[in-house]
């Protein structure tokens, strides 16, 4: 087994590192973390990592909750094992602390507690050279609108993963607008799409958390 399938199959089996008291039959073998940081040793690209490691194990797991074999339990303890190779390359995509593009308010919607596309837009978005107001998960609208308020040329991405939440980010970009705040606004995750984009009025979409820095650069007016 490759290096890259045996992190896909620890991030299926949730996994995280050798400490990990769980799955039984793994126990004190090498987990995501371990692995990781092991892809890192052998100077692998960090982007490498993500697209054909982490992601794809996440999006096994998709499949399995999709046809009943997993359950939220199974689904929590692979996103832990996700997160644990992901706060390793985390600092390796952090940009210089010096001078800043702009700032990007980051939320997923509320009613949605998926975090970990979000976060990866974050570390594209400060790897990028932005700096991120992370807002968390469940953001209320409210909250969207105080930040705008406060960071009135900052672009604002939403996330959101489920039919059902989606439509609140609709209602977030009404509120805003209703408010007289005119931030520009950018959608993504796995429920969002350019035609869903269009129709609630956001200024952009992506599919890919690394397109999102040059969406964000191209709406200021940094890139073409
Ligand atoms: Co949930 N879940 N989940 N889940 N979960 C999905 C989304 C689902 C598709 C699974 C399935 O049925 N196959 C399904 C949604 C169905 C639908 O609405 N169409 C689903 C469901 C049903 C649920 C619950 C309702 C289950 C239940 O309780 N019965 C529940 C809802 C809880 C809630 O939010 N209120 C629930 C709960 C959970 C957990 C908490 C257990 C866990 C999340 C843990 C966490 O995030 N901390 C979880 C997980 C892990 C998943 C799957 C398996 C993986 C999601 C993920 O992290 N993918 C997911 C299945 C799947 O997506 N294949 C599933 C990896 C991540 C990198 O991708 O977030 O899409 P993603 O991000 C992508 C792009 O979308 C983009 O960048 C990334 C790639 O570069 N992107 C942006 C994301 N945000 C962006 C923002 C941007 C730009 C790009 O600009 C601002």
């Amino acid at each position: 087994m490759s290096l890259f399938e045996d992190i896909i199959e620890n991030v299926v089996r949730g996994h995280s590192d050798s400490a990990s008291k769980y799955p039984p039959d793994l126990v004190g073998k090498p987990g995501v973390k371990d692995l990781v940081q092991r892809a890192l040793d052998q100077k692998m690209e960090v982007s490498s990592i993500l697209k054909e490691a982490l992601i794809p194990g996440m999006e096994k797991v998709g499949t399995k909750f999709s046809s009943g074999e997993y359950f939220v339990p199974d689904m929590l303890l692979s996103a832990q094992a996700m997160k644990s190779g992901m706060l390793l390359l985390q600092p390796l995509l952090k940009g210089e602390d010096t001078k800043k593009l702009g700032t990007v308010i980051l939320g997923t919607v509320k009613g949605d507690m998926h975090d970990i596309g979000k976060n990866l837009v974050r570390m594209m978005l400060e790897g990028g050279g932005f700096e991120v107001i992370d807002l968390g998960i469940n953001t209320q609208t409210e909250t969207f609108i105080d930040a705008a308020k406060k960071y009135p040329d900052a672009v604002i991405g939403m996330s959101a993963l489920l039919t059902t939440t989606m439509e609140n980010m609709r209602l977030a970009i009404q509120a805003l607008r209703n408010n007289g705040l005119q931030n520009k606004v950018i959608i993504g995750g796995a429920a969002a799409s350019q035609k869903f984009a269009d129709e609630i009025h956001a200024d952009g979409f992506t599919r890919d958390a690394a397109a999102s820095v040059q969406l964000v650069k191209k709406l200021i007016g940094l890139a073409a």
